[in-house]
């Protein structure tokens, strides 16, 4: 099939820093769409390379190691095993996965940056910044913390604030700390190269608006950076650990690069690059990766986390247009933030599902479904047990798994092994194989689009459809009266098991293949590493379109039954809630239950609210919600209409004529098209039980 796309596609996941293990947010975000998105170009025929690798520079892992008392090497090389082994238990198909600390990375992130000094991109700046005296360096970006002069947040780090999500330097933390000492910085000195995108901004806008078809939560993104208009960045830090400032570079600018490395933000994307040439290097064609990043017929699509977008969509595009060799981004599908069990998921604080320990207790693609059908591709998303537990259960093994299951083991017995013939077929058989033929555009269709939920979505609508067809078709009663209709039946069915087993590859590699087995289904192309290279060429194998046709020929033999799916039992989820309650209570003394303190709100705030207490006169129930109670409350001086979105936990008579305290000053809200003209206070257990917070004090009462 012709395509209007670029012939080859270079595809990327955000490179993992290796200063932990990875656990789920980290899926949801950069990698689980992107494997979907390689594999289903690979089944598509188009040439795909699929990179990542560890990012094992940076702040956060100098952190890990002071605190453990060991070389940050140390630290990357645990890591990074950990974090790869990871990956391929989860059917990540990445070409290559390499690494910053590797030679051939440092070569050519320094030579990256040599090539920008020479040319005159940089300017140098020397300025005062902060320093430890204690620990003897300087502080740069998280080795300090302090107030966010944003929000005020108290703990905010010197390169971003984790509470308002502000990009900071970290002159300008207020009452700043050393994170290594706890010592109060000096002021010192220091010389360093930036990247002055301020005088980039209109190339990378006139770039930029050749884009405008990219997801509307990175446009947003971007565009408010732009609005606000780019600022230099320093490109290179006083740190013991990264990529070492070229000493030529440094000789000619007399600068002392002693103690200088690269921004692990200059080196970590450049990690793309280096990763492509160890990958070329390593299949003994060393000038193989520039026909992914130099010639122009070449894709080049980043799968990221919403908080690097600022790097993916600006700043590395600002090197590449700098450099001039490359190809720049023609795509950043940037997801939004997966929570767990309504909390933000933590790495320090242990609130996670962390990867290679999922895998020791279910198979990958239970997780890689029930991800996919939660990714937050536009907003964030919540991902809890019991929600993954009745995804497998009532999705993969009621639907997907009880269709082809069935269909496999009747055709086994009534058929011989073989598949039955489709015969005249009816009307019933046909529609089944038209739903099939339309498919695998459909769902590649909505993957093209990054719409990978969708896509998911649309495929399982044919597994329904299947399991519908059989229950309707009875092939079981016209076995006997009509075997030639129970032939034509199977044989529907089983290329409906047909293309599931394709469309459904990118999503579930291992199932779909050992669904392939079961139908004796070979010859497609391999969606996994290697799937992709040199992909036009490769001859005698069947592809994503051609499951737009049916896929096996009657008489053909098929394999061996076997189960796909197996359901998960109460106690198994039971056992991952509470070791997750067990992790998250890490830190704190132990974990209560019960909901996590706000952060600390000034006095002055929390005395513009004003409480009072009310008694409530009447209570009813609002018709046609399920949730609210209209009440009328006598506040002493005035009675006043109050909506209380209660009615799931408290009867009208559990707050009529109760004295309750109530929000007297809260702006009038519509509900329901009813007024609500304050709130009435609650008081919720860790059950989520609701009870009215009450006052034996008469109605206007002052409450602080
Ligand atoms: N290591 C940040 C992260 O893991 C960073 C990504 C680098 S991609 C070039 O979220
Ligand atoms: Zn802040």
């Amino acid at each position: 099939m012709a395509d209007e796309k670029k012939t080859r596609i270079l595809i990327t996941s955000a490179l993992p820093y290796v200063n932990g293990p990875v656990h789920i947010g980290h899926l949801a975000g950069a990698y689980l769409p992107a494997d979907i998105y390689a594999r289903y170009q690979r089944l598509r025929g188009r040439e795909t390379l699929f990179i990542c690798g560890s990012d094992e520079h940076g702040v956060p892992i100098l952190l890990r190691a002071r605190e453990e008392g060991v070389e940050p090497q140390a630290i990357v090389d645990r890591y990074h095993l950990m974090v790869r082994e990871a990956f391929e238990g989860f059917g990540m198909s990445f070409d290559h996965y390499g690494r910053t600390s590797a030679p051939l990375h440092h070569e050519t992130s320094r030579d990256f940056f040599r090539k920008l000094a020479k040319t005159g991109v940089f300017v140098r700046k020397t300025e005062a910044q902060l320093y430890d005296p204690e620990a003897g360096m300087f502080l740069a970006d998280r080795f300090v913390r302090g107030t966010c002069p944003a929000c005020g947040h108290d703990d905010a780090y010197g390169d971003q604030c984790e509470s308002c999500g502000r990009s900071l330097s970290p002159r300008e933390l207020k009452n700043p700390r050393s994170a290594i000492t706890d010592a109060v910085p000096e002021v010192r000195d220091t010389t360093h190269w930036y990247l002055p995108l301020g005088r980039m901004q209109s190339s990378l806008e006139a770039w930029l608006s050749g884009h405008e078809d990219w997801k509307p939560n990175v446009l947003g993104q971007v565009r408010s950076w732009l609005r606000e208009g780019l600022e230099d960045r320093a490109v290179t830090r006083d740190l013991p650990w990264g990529v070492p400032v070229p000493e030529d570079v440094a000789a000619e600018a007399s600068v002392d690069a002693r103690g200088k490395v690269l921004y692990v933000w200059f080196d970590a994307p450049i990690g793309y690059i280096s990763a492509t040439r160890e990958w070329a290097e390593l299949r003994g064609e060393p000038e193989a990766w520039e026909r992914w990043w130099k010639d122009g017929d070449s894709e080049l699509v980043h799968f990221i986390g919403k908080d690097n977008i600022v790097f993916h969509c600006i700043i590395f595009p600002a090197m590449l247009q700098a450099h001039g060799d490359y190809v720049l981004p023609a795509n950043v599908p940037a997801n939004e933030f997966l929570n767990l069990e309504g909390r933000k998921l933590s790495t320090s604080r242990g609130w996670a599902v962390w990867l290679h320990e999922y895998l020791e207790a279910f198979p990958a693609d239970y997780l890689r479904y029930a991800l996919c059908t939660n990714l937050p591709e536009t907003k964030d998303t919540d991902f809890t047990w019991r929600d993954f537990q009745a995804r497998v259960n009532n999705e993969l093994a009621d639907t997907l798994g009880n269709f082809v299951n069935r269909t496999h083991s009747f055709a086994l017995r009534a058929f011989g092994g073989k598949v039955p013939p489709l015969g005249k077929g009816g009307p019933e058989d046909r529609t089944l194989l038209e739903a099939c033929a339309k498919t695998p555009a459909r769902v590649g269709e909505a993957i093209e689009g990054f719409r990978f939920r969708e896509a998911l979505e649309t495929a399982m609508a044919l597994a329904r459809e299947g399991n519908r067809y059989i229950n309707e078709r009875e092939p079981w009663k016209t076995r006997k009266e009509a075997p030639e209709v129970c032939a034509s039946t199977l044989h529907a069915a089983l290329q409906c098991a047909a293309t599931l087993s394709v469309v459904l590859d990118p999503f579930l590699p291992a199932s779909c293949r050992r669904l392939r087995a079961q139908l004796g289904l070979e010859g497609l192309r391999d969606s996994g590493p290697g799937g992709g290279l040199g992909s036009p060429s490769r001859e005698g194998c069947f592809t994503w379109d051609d499951a737009a046709h049916p896929l096996l020929e009657a008489g053909a033999p098929l394999g061996d039954a076997g189960i796909l799916f197996s359901k998960i039992a109460n106690e198994e989820v039971e056992v991952q809630v509470a070791k997750l309650v067990e992790g998250g209570g890490e830190g704190r003394e132990e974990d209560s239950g019960y909901v996590p303190l706000e952060s600390p709100c000034a006095f002055e705030d929390f005395a513009k609210i004003d409480l009072r207490a009310g008694r409530v006169v009447s209570a009813v129930k609002v018709p046609k919600s399920r949730k609210l109670l209209r009440c009328e409350v006598d506040l002493g001086f005035e009675h006043r209409q109050i909506l209380a979105g209660v009615a799931e936990h408290l009867a009208p008579k559990d707050l009529e004529g109760k004295r309750v305290v109530v929000v007297a000053n809260l702006a009038p809200r519509k509900m329901m098209g009813l007024v609500s003209e304050g709130m009435l206070l609650m008081a919720e257990d860790r059950e989520g039980r609701l009870a009215p917070v009450t006052t034996d004090l008469e109605p206007g009462s002052v409450v602080r």
